[in-house]
């Protein structure tokens, strides 16, 4: 799964037409990479991060969607937590909502299942806002798989089909040092839920953490994460770095398909 940020700082002058043509030109980049899935986003979930309006997020993200659909067939998800994106989106071509608040905000399940696109249910404690200010838990592992699985069992009650549920222990978003290397290391636990595991640590601050990296040089310790994330079970690595990501878990990939033997 490739990153397409379309936020005012992610392109360059930040004008609307060359965003929507420099995205539009990225998502092409990733696709000829090896991504199976572009991820659009028009609401940054940094730690830190104020939400956008609806509005402006509408007019962010739902040219760049059609401008992708319109020239491939690649699968494109939406990350977002508001329902009104999420029905836009799916209208201009999406067909998986990525939603970081695994659809707990006002309406946003019962619109996924009415749209009948994928869900990807992130854990997450707190919101952007605040939530690396004092992440806690008793038993990390056993609370996100809690989390996961019982809101899975809401969607399925709200008439999302079983089978298109992705579940993802959101590393970074609301964890400690500590939490995140925790969930790293039961990952096969996660994979063991019965459904799809997405994995995201493409840049992110615990990796710098450990490695003393600033975000441009982050990318070889991404590498061994999602190596690790696919020997253990996920079957989605949501990335800024497709091409290199592909030849890491291709050899992953490999190995556990026994291809030699
Ligand atoms: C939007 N976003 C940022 N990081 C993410 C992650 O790790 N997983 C998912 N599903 N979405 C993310």
């Amino acid at each position: 799964m490739g990153i397409l940020n379309v936020t005012p700082d992610s392109f360059s002058d930040g004008n609307r037409y060359s965003t929507l043509d420099a995205a539009v030109a990225r998502a092409a980049a990733m696709a000829a990479e090896g991504a199976a899935i572009i991820d659009v986003g028009g609401e940054s979930t940094r730690p830190g991060a104020a939400s956008v309006p609806e509005a402006e997020e509408l007019a962010r993200v739902v040219p760049v969607i059609e401008a992708i659909a319109a020239a491939s067939d690649i699968a494109i998800s939406i990350d977002t937590s508001k329902p009104s994106v999420m029905a836009a989106a799916v209208s201009a071509g999406a067909c998986i909502v990525n939603d970081v608040y695994a659809l707990r905000l006002p309406g946003a399940m019962s619109r996924a299942a009415a749209l009948e696109a994928g869900v990807c249910l992130m854990h997450m404690q707190g919101e952007p806002r605040n939530m690396q200010e004092h992440p806690h838990y008793q038993d990390v592992v056993a609370e996100v798989s809690g989390f996961l699985t019982q809101r899975r069992d809401a969607c399925v009650e709200a008439g999302i089909a079983r089978d298109a549920i992705a579940f993802d222990p959101g590393l970074g978003f609301g964890k400690g040092l500590s939490h995140n290397l925790t969930l790293l290391h039961e990952l096969a636990h996660f994979a063991a839920l019965g459904a799809p595991l997405l994995v995201g640590v493409s840049r992110k601050s615990f990796i710098g953490r450990i490695l003393r990296r600033p975000v441009e040089e982050r990318m070889y310790g991404g590498l061994g994460l999602a190596a690790l994330a696919v020997m253990h079970g996920a079957r989605i690595i949501r990335t800024h770095d497709v091409a290199a990501t592909r030849d890491a878990i291709g050899m992953v990939d490999a190995v556990l398909q026994g291809i030699g033997h």
